[in-house]
């Protein structure tokens, strides 16, 4: 019982088990601490913006977020499409639809005097539960040092097995994820979890994505927060991750709709493209050959 923590260097097959057992895992210092610090950079004009909006009680009264993230912090592109991120949601996902999708982007910033949020599931946006499919794939990356005292996210190891519908886990038996710079806590989407107070003296800062499966509706529609004429810029695999793409059509056209409602740019298929039995789709001709 516990969270563990990995080197980034270890297979990947036992960071999934991990990942399955405890319903979290943190890979350590995972992102270059030169790409953080450039992301931190241009996230703070925002977070600075984001402190003079009114705020929920869920969302904190000390705590600044922003949500068009690609927009205001393109550096990020390669956190949200990171090679790690691919390997464990295809095998967290994948197995449960055709393609996934970011659901959410959030670069959240816990100010010294904030109270620790409230424990909760990210997946209880959706009204269903199926044992053994994870709806959601989540990770916050620490764009400083995660400590006790700053505001480390809690996560309970393990509460992903409980079904809400049943009964709760125990609240009280939370961890803080304490990581490095860099780091990344990847946690299944029923996974218990929520910010931590900051009783220190410095901001706690992060950026924390969600990816669910293709066929639900995005939590925030990423369409809107990264429109064509920004996603354009990123990689194939990138506009697809935000929704750029059909999903499970069997056709391989995917990427950046052409904003002339006739015609999909083409891109090559993708890995993460398979069919009902898991392969990965070829496209073919009238004939049946492949093309
Ligand atoms: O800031 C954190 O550590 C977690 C935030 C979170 O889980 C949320 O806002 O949904």
């Amino acid at each position: 019982m516990g969270l563990k923590y990995f080197d980034k260097t270890v297979a990947i097959e036992t960071i999934i088990a991990a990942l399955r057992h405890d319903g979290a895992v943190v890979i350590n210092e995972l992102a270059e601490p030169k790409l953080v610090d450039a992301i931190a950079a241009e996230l703070q004009p925002k977070f600075e913006e984001a402190a003079l909006v009114k705020k929920s009680a869920f969302d904190g009264s000390k705590t600044n977020r922003y949500n068009c993230v690609l927009r205001g912090a393109p550096s990020a592109a390669e956190l949200v499409e990171h090679d790690m991120l691919i390997a464990l949601a295809n095998e967290i996902l994948l197995p449960h639809c055709a393609t996934y999708q970011v659901g959410s982007m959030t670069a959240i910033q816990i100010l010294p005097g904030e109270s620790g949020q409230a424990l909760h599931r990210d997946d209880s946006l959706y009204p269903i539960e199926i044992a053994g499919m994870e709806l959601q794939l989540g990770v916050m990356w620490a764009l400083n040092d995660f400590t006790a005292e700053n505001g480390a996210t809690r996560v309970i190891p393990e509460s992903h097995r409980f079904l809400r519908s049943w009964h709760l886990p125990d609240l009280s038996g939370w961890e803080a994820g304490i990581m490095p710079k860099g780091s990344a806590l990847f946690y299944m989407g029923a996974t218990w979890h929520g910010g931590g107070a900051n009783t220190s003296n410095g901001p706690r800062a992060g950026l924390i994505n969600t990816y669910s499966l293709g066929w639900l509706r995005q939590e925030s529609n990423q369409y809107f927060e990264t429109p064509p004429q920004i996603a354009e810029n990123f990689s194939p695999r990138l506009r697809a991750l935000l929704g750029y793409t059909p999903h499970g059509s069997g056709d391989d056209k995917i990427g950046t709709f052409d904003g002339e409602c006739s015609a999909w740019v083409e891109t090559p298929p993708q890995e993460a493209w398979r069919d009902e039995r898991g392969q990965v789709a070829v496209a073919t001709d009238s004939e049946g050959s492949s093309q």
